[in-house]
């Protein structure tokens, strides 16, 4: 479920994962292979400080494949990153060992401190609705194996083994999505990341329609059975039996089943970034 950001809820995420971040190694930030930028928040960089950070992107089953192929190359250049889906369970795998890579280094100055067979401890950052509480899913195994309380982990954290030298807290960071430029907001709304109570349906509807229209016009024409001329929203409602007295489309309900409908991904897989 999304939520309105106001100033009060960001100060007091900030705070809640500033004082989660003190007992990780890395952190899982989560993306979306649809908004590679859009779906994040630019300031986590400065929160992590020299924090270690994957970067996933999540829903690459509702993606456009060749994009993301270059995105993760650019990203890359950051910081590590795959390509995942929490949904079907695509490059989840890839995780722990990525994870155990990036600590090596971490892990061998500990032990000639002295500290051995600590495990690798990680947490799962991103904003609402990017697949949170899903991926956290798939890393456990969907299994409640709790490690306990431990030190440090205050206000009902636990940490949960999702390997045997890694584990994961229970409990995601939050991160609120950054829409003040208007173009990552209708991004961001029309692949449901924000709540649809914040955007006209309707304009929002059109104005993905003309973005499909340029970027994807095949799967769009493909789709919906229509010509480049026929692509608007009065035709898809008309295929879609949208129809109210008079034989006019009722254009709202027609920009409700579009929005449904490409964000199920079933019109394109597509990247928006
Ligand atoms: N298609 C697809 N849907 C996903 C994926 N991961 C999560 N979802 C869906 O996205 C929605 C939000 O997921 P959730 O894990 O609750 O997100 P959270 O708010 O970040 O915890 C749910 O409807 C999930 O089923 C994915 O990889 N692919
Ligand atoms: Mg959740």
């Amino acid at each position: 479920m999304s939520i309105q950001w106001y100033p009060g809820h960001m100060t007091k995420s900030k705070r809640k994962l500033q004082e989660q971040l003190r007992w990780v190694d890395v952190v899982l930030e989560l993306g979306d292979a649809r908004l590679p930028l859009s779906s994040r928040n630019p300031l986590l960089k400065g929160l992590l400080g020299d924090k270690l950070r994957v970067l996933l992107l999540n829903k690459a089953d509702l993606a456009d494949k060749t994009r993301i192929d270059k995105w993760l190359s650019e990203l890359g250049k950051e910081c590590p990153v795959l390509a995942i889906s929490a949904m079907t369970n695509t490059g989840i795998k890839r995780i722990v060992p990525l994870l155990e890579e990036i600590m090596a280094e971490k892990m061998e100055r500990l032990a000639l401190k002295g500290v051995r067979g600590r495990s690798i401890r990680a947490m799962v950052v991103g904003i609402p609705n990017i697949g949170k509480s899903s991926l956290i899913n798939q890393l456990t195994g969907g299994s409640q194996a709790k490690t306990g309380n431990k030190p440090g982990v205050t206000r009902g954290n636990q940490w949960i083994r999702i390997h045997p030298r890694v584990e994961l807290l229970d409990t995601p960071g939050m991160l609120w999505p950054k829409f003040d430029d208007p173009e990552i907001g209708r991004k961001l709304a029309a692949t449901g990341a924000v709540r649809d109570e914040v955007f006209d349906q309707e304009e929002l509807a059109h104005w993905l329609l003309q973005w499909l229209r340029d970027e994807y016009p095949q799967d769009l024409m493909n789709y919906y059975g229509l010509t480049e001329e026929e692509l608007n929203l009065e035709s898809i409602g008309r295929k879609r039996g949208c129809l109210i007295s008079g034989g006019r489309v009722d254009t709202f309900i027609a920009a409700q089943i579009f929005l449904r409908e490409f964000r199920s991904g079933k019109i394109a897989k597509v990247t928006m970034d």
